[in-house]
């Protein structure tokens, strides 16, 4: 029903302000991400004792919400993908508000996207390091209104649709494949009956029949590489989940934690998966998504972009009941991101 729908799209749109907001005290910030460290902060944002709240908005969005909002409001503005204008408003926001904490190529590529006499938007993002492009993280990092949008229609449309918005800035395969991931892994997490157990296994069997076909399309370009990235850190996954337990240096080493995106999708999908299975140290009476998080900023690294693409995932799945109202209070842009996933609704029932 309709009601249902619209926990789903909130939670995921703010979900991802969430992990990002709170993310972002961690980034690169290593020896700071210990469980107890981050239980800390989780800590003083719920400190609402003696009827005194926290400050509203306290904790800042970085760069991946900045570009979030851009891609939300571009879609629902004009129904639909539009190049020229999602580009204006990426490259405006960044000139509004410069100290979001970019990446620091992209930001060539928004200041090229200035340029008025600019015909093709894709061009600067083609030309990035010696016309390799960038394999960073930022396509993955702001892809979440893309399957919410793409809601009522097919797995082919939202892999077009998020192939197209991330070529506005990334155009390397790698970057191409992971945001498609991130979008798939959404979009799946929003599908599915989250009255019943999640089946771990089914969902990344679903993610691994994607993302082989992508990849095997991918190999035939890049004839030097002869493996599948993502499908193999895929298949690390469901081995990790039947073990007792994995080593957060483990999954550093075979999943990652960098700003790539194929070092930092799967870190972020395997953090809303092994929030469904049982801890037995400080987060065991913590609900699906808060584990997700704390859990994503536990992998270290880059921490607000793991947690915000994890977040976007466990709140489409677990719903916006799950986050804290005091999370939601703390963090800047939690309540824009709702009335984006509002909207974001209307259009994908007219798209039906
Ligand atoms: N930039 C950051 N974090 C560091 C600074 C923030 C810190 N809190 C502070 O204030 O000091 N975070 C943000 O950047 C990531 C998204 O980056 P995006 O949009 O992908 O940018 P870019 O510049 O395209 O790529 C990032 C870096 O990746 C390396 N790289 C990418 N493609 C490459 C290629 N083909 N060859 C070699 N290197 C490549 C480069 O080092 C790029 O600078 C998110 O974490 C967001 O939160
Ligand atoms: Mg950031
Ligand atoms: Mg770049
Ligand atoms: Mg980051």
């Amino acid at each position: 029903s309709c009601a249902k729908l619209i926990t789903r799209f909130r939670g995921s749109m703010v979900g991802a302000v969430i992990g990002d907001c709170i993310g972002a005290c961690f980034e690169m910030n290593d020896e700071e991400c210990t469980k107890s460290n981050i239980l800390k902060t989780i800590a003083h944002i719920e400190n609402v004792k003696a009827g005194k709240r926290r400050k509203f908005g306290e904790y800042i969005y970085t760069d991946d919400t900045a570009m979030a909002r851009s891609v939300a409001e571009s879609l629902i503005d004009n129904k639909g993908f539009n190049a020229k204008d999602m580009a204006k408003r990426f490259s405006e926001e960044y000139m509004r508000e410069p100290r979001r904490g970019y990446g620091g190529n992209v930001i060539t590529v928004f200041k090229l996207l200035q340029d008025p006499q600019l015909e093709d938007v894709f061009e600067p993002a083609r030309r990035q390091f010696d016309g390799q492009g960038s394999f960073g993280n930022g396509g993955a990092m702001r892809i979440v209104p893309a399957p919410l949008f793409s809601y009522n229609k097919d797995i082919e449309f939202l892999q077009n649709l998020t192939r197209q918005i991330t070529e506005i800035t990334h155009s390397h395969y790698q970057a191409i494949q992971g945001t498609i991931l991130e979008s798939l892994a959404i979009y799946i997490a929003l599908h599915t009956d989250n009255t019943i157990p999640l089946d771990t296994d089914h969902y990344l069997q679903q993610l691994k029949k994607h993302m082989n076909t992508l990849e095997e399309e991918g190999l035939a370009q890049e004839s030097e590489k002869n493996d599948k990235p993502y499908c193999y850190k895929l298949d690390k996954m469901k081995e990790y989940l039947e073990q007792e337990e994995v080593s957060i240096d483990e999954l550093n080493e075979v999943l990652g934690n960098d700003v790539s995106a194929l070092g930092s999708v799967p870190a972020a999908i395997y953090s809303f998966l092994r929030s469904s299975k049982p801890f037995t140290d400080e987060l065991e009476d913590r609900n699906g998504f808060e584990k997700t998080i704390i859990y994503a900023i536990s992998m270290k690294g880059d921490t607000d972009t793991i947690a915000s693409m994890a977040g976007a995932i466990a709140g489409a799945y677990y719903g916006i009941k799950s986050i804290p109202d005091s999370w939601q209070h703390s963090c800047e842009g939690a309540i824009d991101a709702s009335k984006y996933a509002d909207k974001l609704i209307d259009i994908s029932e007219e798209l039906k």
